[in-house]
């Protein structure tokens, strides 16, 4: 075998953000950078001599270059087996199935999930550890101090791997084991529902559509919705995994899966709705005529896991991100159970998961998964959906507004502005965090301010801590709105806005979720002054 040392320097920039690194595609396919982020994530781990890894991707432009390159890097890095799902295809919760059900050291998982794809588009990596989830701030931290100090990375001259087929092929001394990417996780999802009580309500007349978005859930969704399960075919649309994902953009919200909004909100709409990511670890939920925001979902499946065989002896806990609605909490609290706080990003779930505190995570940005794995789950929670609908056998719409009657309703929405110059977007942040410690008391356009805080974690497993994860400011009456800037865009940045507003009286639950929530939207735009500052007239994207 020859390996090669080849020398490099230390490339600006690598720094991973909420899920590994994401840049631009031709960033990635500059001089080195594959490369020297791929050696760094060996040295932030220890090195992979003797060590087996999960390889896949979300079959964006340069997932099967890229894996290539990799291969030849843990060969001459001295691993001794690669996993690989075939033709580079795994999704990231298959991905992190594997890891575990494999036993392995981790996993590199080739995904900018829900951005575009393409040679103008993006494209991303992220390390996932043994337990099959993100890795920890921790570990990040040393891959990308790693990246800051390199000299050299490792790489053997050779052949492409034939990743077309499955079995074992061998790249030096290296086993490349290539498998069927669908079949252990379908099994999987076999083993958490009730898959005959979905049969019967998929032949009963239920109907469903599942948009894959020309993504990887495509396969996934196929084989279990339509082959295993029994809809009818053509359930699944958009289904072939393709390199620019059909020119769209793979982030299942009301917006970008707007094909299957119309679809659910025209004449002929199906019972059942839904759509997944680049990566198929999101998820979008919508019934007939009613889009359920992904707070809202959480809540849901919450309240009724118990009706799937997998969460039958209950749930331990739940855990929600920060920005996402309150709605889970007081579920949590019916139930008896703790819920947890964490920051954005499903990495500091993981620790909880492990701990077996939580059960159930959820985040505002229509990721939800349970601990069958470490990653948010798309499928998972369309098929939890499925199990709770089978024995429930009641319209979506219904289901969601005897929920809120019994809980109450957070009205919830996000505002995202995106692109917005660096520099300004620190700006406007750096000024609501300088008078923040005022407001508590005043009045913000009419509304009360109680509390206002920066967010920080304090890991309860671990006892690390994590700041600066979100400016916060409650309302009198149950409002609240978050600021905090996006961690995985790729060019300038995005200032999220999360609202939220507790209603109780169930006569107030049918209103539409912006006006409801108009007058804590003045108080964001006074807090922050991103419209006037930015110029702009509105947000670019509205969940
Ligand atoms: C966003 C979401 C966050 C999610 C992350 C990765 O992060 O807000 O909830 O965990 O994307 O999701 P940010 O930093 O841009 O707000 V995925 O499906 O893109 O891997
Ligand atoms: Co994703």
């Amino acid at each position: 075998m020859d390996i090669q040392t080849v020398e490099t320097g230390p490339i600006n920039g690598q720094k991973p953000g909420t899920s590994g690194l994401r840049k631009k595609t031709k960033v990635f396919m500059g001089p080195h950078f594959l490369e020297n982020y791929v050696q760094s994530i060996f040295d932030g781990i220890g090195g992979v001599s003797g060590k087996t890894l999960i390889v896949g991707g979300d079959g964006r432009y340069f997932n099967e270059r890229a894996i290539q390159v990799i291969l030849r890097m843990m060969a001459a890095n001295g691993a001794s087996r690669a996993i690989v799902g075939q033709n580079g295809l795994l999704s990231t919760p298959a991905a992190s199935n594997l890891i575990r059900k494999r036993g392995t050291d981790g996993g590199l998982i080739l995904s900018a999930s829900h951005n575009p794809g393409g040679p103008d588009e993006d494209f991303g990596l992220k390390y996932n550890g043994p337990n099959g989830g993100p890795a920890s701030e921790g570990v990040t931290d040393k891959i990308f101090a790693r990246t800051t100090d390199i000299t050299s990375y490792k790489i053997v001259e050779g052949e492409d791997v034939d990743i077309a087929s499955t079995g074992d092929k061998t790249l030096g001394d290296m086993v490349v084991e290539v498998i069927d990417p669908v079949a252990d996780y379908a099994a999987l999802m076999e083993n958490l529902f009730d898959f005959d009580a979905i049969k019967g309500l998929l032949s009963s007349g239920f109907t469903i559509s599942f948009d894959a978005m020309h993504a990887v859930t495509g396969p996934y969704a196929k084989a279990i919705l339509e082959h295993r399960l029994g809809a009818a075919e053509g359930s699944v649309v958009n289904a072939t995994p393709s390199p620019d994902f059909g020119g769209g953009h793979p982030d299942p919200n009301p917006i970008w899966a707007k094909e299957l909004m119309d679809r659910m909100h025209g004449p002929d709409a199906p019972d059942f709705g839904a759509a997944s990511d680049g990566d198929g670890d999101r998820n979008m939920i919508v019934g007939k005529g009613c889009y359920v925001t992904p707070s809202d979902s959480l809540a849901v499946l919450a309240a009724n896991a118990t009706l799937a065989p997998a969460y039958r002896d209950g749930l331990k806990g739940i855990a929600r991100s920060m920005p996402t609605s309150a709605a889970v909490d007081r579920v949590a609290e019916k139930l008896g159970i703790d819920c947890y706080e964490t920051p954005t990003g499903w990495k500091f779930f993981g620790n909880l998961l492990d701990a077996g505190r939580a059960t159930i995570c959820g985040e505002e940005s229509a990721g939800t998964g349970s601990d069958h794995v470490r990653e948010k789950d798309g499928l998972w929670a369309v098929l939890l959906w499925l199990n709770i609908l089978a024995q429930k056998r009641q319209p979506v719409a219904q289901l969601i507004a005897d929920h809120w009657t019994q809980f109450g309703r957070n009205y919830y929405s996000r505002h995202d502005y995106e692109a917005v110059e660096s520099d300004l977007a620190n700006r406007l942040m750096d000024d609501m965090r300088t008078k923040m410690s005022d407001l508590p008391g005043t009045e913000v356009a009419g509304l009360k301010v109680e509390a206002a805080d920066e967010f920080s974690y304090n890991d309860p497993v671990d006892g690390s801590v994590s700041k600066n994860q979100g400016l916060r400011f409650y309302f009198e009456g149950g409002g609240r709105v978050v600021f905090r800037l996006s961690g995985t865009g790729t060019e300038g940045a995005t200032i999220r806005v999360y609202i939220e507003r507790l209603e109780l009286d169930p006569s107030a639950m049918q209103q539409d979720a912006q006006e409801a929530l108009a007058p804590i939207i003045k108080a964001a735009e006074t807090l922050s002054r991103i419209r006037a500052e930015t110029g702009r007239s509105g947000p670019d994207v509205v969940t």
